[in-house]
């Protein structure tokens, strides 16, 4: 009988062979524990890393990979291939849960920055200081193309209710595509009847040969307004950015574009550029590079471009906000 039915459902059912999904979300799990219930072999494997912190690797077909870990739903390894890594983990970064993991792509939720007075709110939020759990693991998202996907959890507790009173789930799906990898915020209202608001950024620490070259820029931004946060990151300026690109050997930059297009491109000083790409839930791009208030080692080899929404969002209960960010390299 199967094979009288039509090629689609064919192959949407193979591809369910290589779905992983379990009916409890597993929040403190062992990466033993998620090999058994979501490994996919030459696709998906959980480890332990530095500091006993879970991650999942994925491996594409390939020969590209991604590292998740399971604190701070944060994508910690893009690379190429080739094996060339894409983003930047910082000296300083501490993996004992104590911390937000410092490099990567850590994920602000529900604040970006700087909490408003009386909030109990950290900076950039919990969600990239919180134990997410592993909801769904994919080999095959398209059987033609085999894309290693992990779907990371974060709902409501009573660590998130003591800060933020607010009902919600968010989900962080990461999907290593051919040439790409792929990120996917959706944040979901789930109050009975209040709407609340939130804002999120990708903080992508991303890798380059020496932040205080002339070669090394951001472009697609000229002509956005940004918001200077390098006076007061509390009292931002409104300014108009003319220039052709973005350098930063100058000094602290740290700006929020408001409204941008939909892609930035980072020229990490090697003849490539590293493109943020995103859709529309994303209204904001940030650039950040700390200068000299970090070592110099640290400062000269990472520049920050951020998907990110910075004003508020209202959700009303039970809507969901999505938004997708793709990172892939160009040769320029
Ligand atoms: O995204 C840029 C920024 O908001 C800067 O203002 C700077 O403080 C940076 O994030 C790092 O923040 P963190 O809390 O990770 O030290």
């Amino acid at each position: 009988m199967l094979s009288q039915l039509p090629l689609p459902f064919t192959r949407a059912a193979a591809a369910c062979r290589h779905h992983r999904s379990a009916t409890r979300a597993c929040a403190s799990a062992s990466a033993d524990e998620l090999n058994t219930t979501h490994g996919i072999p030459g696709s998906v494997a959980f480890e332990t890393g530095l500091g006993g912190l879970v991650f999942a690797r994925l491996t594409h077909a390939n020969g590209s990979s991604a590292e998740v870990h399971l604190f701070g739903a944060t994508v910690t390894s893009f690379k190429l291939p080739s094996g060339d890594e894409v983003l930047y983990r910082r000296p300083d970064a501490v993996f004992d849960g104590s911390k937000p993991i410092a490099g990567g792509v850590p994920l602000c939720f529900p604040i970006f920055g700087p909490p408003t007075p009386g909030s109990l709110l950290k900076q950039h939020g919990f969600a990239r200081q919180s134990l997410w759990s592993v909801v769904r693991t994919t080999g095959d998202v398209n059987p033609d193309y085999p894309e290693p996907h992990v779907c990371l959890k974060l709902e409501t507790s009573e660590a998130t209710r003591a800060v933020w009173p607010h009902a919600f789930v968010a989900l962080l799906q990461v999907t290593l595509r051919r040439d790409r990898l792929k990120l996917e915020l959706q944040v979901q209202n789930a109050n009975a009847s209040e709407p609340f608001s939130f804002a999120a950024a990708m903080h992508t620490y991303i890798e380059v040969t020496d932040a205080a070259s002339a070669a090394v820029r951001v472009t697609g931004l000229r002509g956005c307004s940004y918001l200077d946060k390098v006076p007061d990151p509390k009292a931002p300026v409104l300014k108009r950015d003319e220039a052709e690109a973005v350098t930063f050997g100058a000094g602290l930059l740290d700006r929020v574009y408001l409204d941008t297009p939909a892609e930035a491109q980072l020229e990490v000083g090697t003849g490539a550029a590293v493109a943020v790409e995103h859709t529309s839930g994303w209204k904001d791009t940030v650039v950040w590079n700390p200068h000299t208030t970090l070592q110099p080692e640290c400062w000269r080899s990472f520049v920050c471009v951020e998907s990110a929404v910075t004003r508020p969002v209202t959700l009303p209960a039970g809507y969901d906000w999505a938004a997708e960010t793709n990172i892939y390299v160009v040769d320029l």
